[in-house]
């Protein structure tokens, strides 16, 4: 009789379709799923986002069992828990009759590169199978990258649009433009009515996963309950239908307004699925497209969520795969301040941290712009730490795996690649958290003031900002406009700035409630 291949699953690899399933015999085969203590706390991720993954991995397995698979468990034990996803490939071996171990490449280069040694370790067979659940393949994105200096996500997703027929009328982008992102622009106003986020309620199997990350984790950062995410594709594919159906027509117009309590606005709340396998990319796309050809919702909403997927998830990706190991370590403005502890919710008199970091901790969500133009922006202007901002968003957010978390930080927000992802830094004054919120109404700083004790703090750390960097930053084409501004400041002016900012940052280093 012939033996047997082991097929092991990880937490973020939840797909029915992938072919360390398809191209596996249920009869012969035997799939592994294992709750580690080094995945759970490789970083000490969010309460929310270990249950996620506890308890869509455990529904997944029971589906599988449905299906005729045998599946090994090993359930997260806090009084002897399995050290590594190694490990538990070793006992799960040592107990049966395999020739081989099959395995999906997995969506962290710590893993892959782990994974790449255990053929020699186990003197086993290991095949290492492509994840074909992303739009584009590691050598597509080579090919394209190559050759240029600059990488731009608008040009990556003009093709992606083309090679994939999505939008498009003919040759031509639906509607005649690529994009529409100057259409989502709009400020939050009055009355607008958002609906209620789709909520499931924990069934027994994820009330049990509750209680042990109560229990196993309890200091990590993050409430763990309310709890409601969807565990199981189906209930994920409700939320992609609530999405369609109550969100979209609105997301393009939303996209970049913040409100108190209200982190999720009309966005879609489904990178949780997306990242961890519950839902594929392409069905996300699809349901958005038949969504605007039916009439039900806009073109600049449609196009403006497709780009999100088609365009950034695969560009990220693909930088993430290119770059990598040493991505890890850029830091091109030399930044170097530990991170203050109000990111893990010391108190803050700045009231778009304190609501943004709220958000995080209660939802281990905050939607992109609370994550960019506020907290990243802050970490920005701050000079905080590449590494120790790449770890906290890599904790606090559900759908965080470094694959995408770590460009977004790295590229977008920290300009720590020195513009390999974005044309500039997203830095922003006041004025653009004033206009897009309506967090300043209820801070004790004013975002008109510019300089002083009761100015907003982000008016000044701009101006010192560009001033500090102006080694690196001053011959960029577009920062020109503010480096002119900055070049016609008077000296009292300048000196204001500086004042105010070694002010404001020697107080943050004291751990002062800034
Ligand atoms: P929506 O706004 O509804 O967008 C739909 C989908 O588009 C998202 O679910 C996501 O899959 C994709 N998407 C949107 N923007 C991006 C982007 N910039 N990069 C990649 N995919 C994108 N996204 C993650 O999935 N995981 C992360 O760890 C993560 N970390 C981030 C850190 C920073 C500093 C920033 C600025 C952004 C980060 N993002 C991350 C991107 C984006 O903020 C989240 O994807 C989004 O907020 C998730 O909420 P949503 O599902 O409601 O997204
Ligand atoms: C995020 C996560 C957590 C919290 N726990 C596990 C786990 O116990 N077992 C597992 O297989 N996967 C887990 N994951 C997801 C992995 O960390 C993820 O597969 C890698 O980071 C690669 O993206
Ligand atoms: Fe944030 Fe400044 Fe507005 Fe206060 S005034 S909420 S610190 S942007």
């Amino acid at each position: 009789m012939s033996k047997s291949t082991l097929r092991l699953i990880l937490g973020d690899q939840l797909t029915h379709t992938l072919p360390v399933l398809s191209g596996g015999d249920p009869a012969r085969d035997v799939i592994l799923m294992a709750e580690v203590i080094g995945e759970a706390t490789y970083v000490k991720h969010h309460k929310k986002k270990v249950a996620l993954v506890f308890s869509a991995m455990r529904h997944f397995a029971e589906e599988l069992r449905s299906l005729g698979w045998t599946v090994t468990y090993i359930a997260y034990d806090p009084a002897a828990p399995v050290a590594s996803l190694f490990d538990a490939v070793a006992e799960t071996l040592s107990k049966g009759d395999f020739d081989a171990v099959s395995v999906t490449e997995p969506g962290e280069y710590r893993l892959s590169s782990e994974f790449e040694t255990w053929s020699e370790r186990l003197n086993l067979a290991v095949d290492i199978l492509p994840d074909p659940r992303f739009l584009c393949d590691h050598e597509t994105f080579r090919v394209w990258a190559q050759g240029r200096k600059q990488l731009r996500m608008e040009y990556f997703y003009r093709e992606m649009r083309k090679r994939h027929g999505v939008l498009m009328d003919g040759k031509n982008p639906v509607g005649g433009q690529w994009n529409y992102d100057a259409e989502n622009r709009k400020p939050p106003k009055d009355g607008l009515n958002i609906p209620d986020p789709y909520q499931i309620a924990p069934d027994e199997m994820t009330e049990a996963v509750l209680s042990l990350v109560d229990k196993a984790f309890p200091d990590h950062f993050g409430d763990l309950r309310p709890f409601h995410f969807a565990v199981t594709r189906a209930d994920a594919c409700k939320m992609l239908d609530h999405f369609i159906a109550h969100r979209l027509p609105r997301f393009g117009d939303y996209q970049d307004a913040m409100l108190t309590g209200e982190p999720w606005m009309y966005h879609s709340h489904l990178g949780f699925y997306l990242n961890c396998g519950l839902l594929l990319p392409i069905e996300c796309i699809r349901a958005a497209e038949r969504a605007y050809h039916k009439g039900h919702a806009p073109l600049n909403a449609v196009e403006g969520f497709i780009r999100q997927i088609l365009g950034w998830r695969e560009f990220v990706r693909g930088i993430y795969w290119l770059e990598m190991p040493d991505y890890a370590a850029e830091n091109a403005l030399n930044a170097d301040r530990p991170l203050p502890p109000l990111y893990w919710g010391a108190p803050t008199q700045m009231n778009c941290l304190a609501q943004c970091v709220g958000d995080t901790r209660k939802w281990a969500y905050a939607h992109h712009i609370q994550r960019l133009m506020v907290l990243g922006n802050f970490a920005l202007l701050a000079g905080l730490s590449p590494e120790e901002v790449n770890e906290w968003y890599l904790i606090v957010y559900a759908d965080a795996y470094e694959w995408v978390e770590m460009p977004n930080v790295t590229g977008m927000v920290l300009f720590a690649d020195g513009g390999l992802l974005a044309s500039k830094p997203y830095a922003a004054s006041g004025a653009y958290i004033n206009r897009m919120s309506d967090y300043c109404k209820s801070c004790r700083y004013s975002p008109t003031k510019k300089n002083g004790p009761d100015a907003c703090p982000f008016n000044y750390l701009y101006w010192d900002f560009l001033d500090r960097n102006a080694g690196t930053l001053g011959q960029n084409p577009r920062l020109a406009m503010p480096y002119r501004t900055l070049s016609h400041m008077s000296d009292e002016k300048h000196a204001a700035n500086r004042e105010d900012a070694a002010r404001f940052l020697r107080a943050l280093d004291r751990g002062d409630p800034v």
